[in-house]
């Protein structure tokens, strides 16, 4: 058992963009699923009154959210908070705003995908809006991709590409949008998706406990 557990589920985008993190760090860090995501239990989600997930535990702490989780691992890995290019230390308009844009779809997603696929509820002017937003912003990062990327620091890794990553990948399988017209994310996805990190974290279902 690792001194650091994840508390998330295989098949969350942000319990993901932590899990790459860790393997690209070298870090051995235990998964421990989340089986009931509907539950109104604060416990059930390692104690985080939002019932979100993911948590990370490091010995007796727990921090809430996959950001948190993040730079938790990174202190605590043998590269440092440096091996990481984090969204604070974007300095330009256009690396602010995929930042921003990122962020945005990703939570999009999960709410696109309860509100549409776990609920199944029609669509309403909100559910609309709410998509659109997330294609528009997809839109965006595949338009400016290149010039956003030539703006990270060489030689760390950017959780905008991971976090950008795992969200491209989670479309297929929860909430199936056409890429084929966003040759730029298609192509980022290509490369990311050859790496051991990626490879080792495919999105799949917990299996339920016995
Ligand atoms: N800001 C949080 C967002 C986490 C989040 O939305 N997680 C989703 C799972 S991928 C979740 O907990 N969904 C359950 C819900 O929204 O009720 C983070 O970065 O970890």
């Amino acid at each position: 058992m690792s001194a650091l557990v994840l508390i998330g589920r295989q098949s969350s985008h942000y319990t993901r963009v932590v899990r790459m993190l860790a393997l690209e760090l070298d870090m051995a860090v235990d998964l421990e699923p989340i089986h009931d995501l509907l539950s109104l239990a604060p416990a059930v989600f390692a104690g985080n009154p939002a019932l979100k997930l993911p948590a990370l535990r490091l010995g007796g702490d727990v921090v809430w959210g996959s950001v948190n989780a993040c730079r938790a691992l990174a202190r605590a890995s043998a590269a440092g908070e440096d091996g990481v290019a984090w969204p604070e230390q974007a300095r330009s308009p256009q690396l602010l705003n995929a930042h921003e844009l990122v962020a945005h779809a990703m939570a999009a997603q999960v709410e696109v995908v309860f509100h549409e696929i776990v609920s199944g509820r029609p669509p309403d002017d909100a559910s609309r809006k709410r998509r659109a937003s997330l294609v528009n912003s997809l839109a965006w990062l595949d338009r400016e991709l290149d010039a956003v990327r030539g703006e990270l620091p060489a030689g760390r890794i950017a959780l905008l590409e991971l976090q950008l990553f795992c969200l491209l990948e989670h479309l297929p399988f929860r909430n199936p949008v056409d890429l084929s017209g966003w040759p730029r994310l298609v192509a980022f996805a290509d490369a990311w998706r050859q790496r051991p990190s990626a490879r080792a974290t495919p999105y799949r279902f917990d299996p339920p406990p016995a």
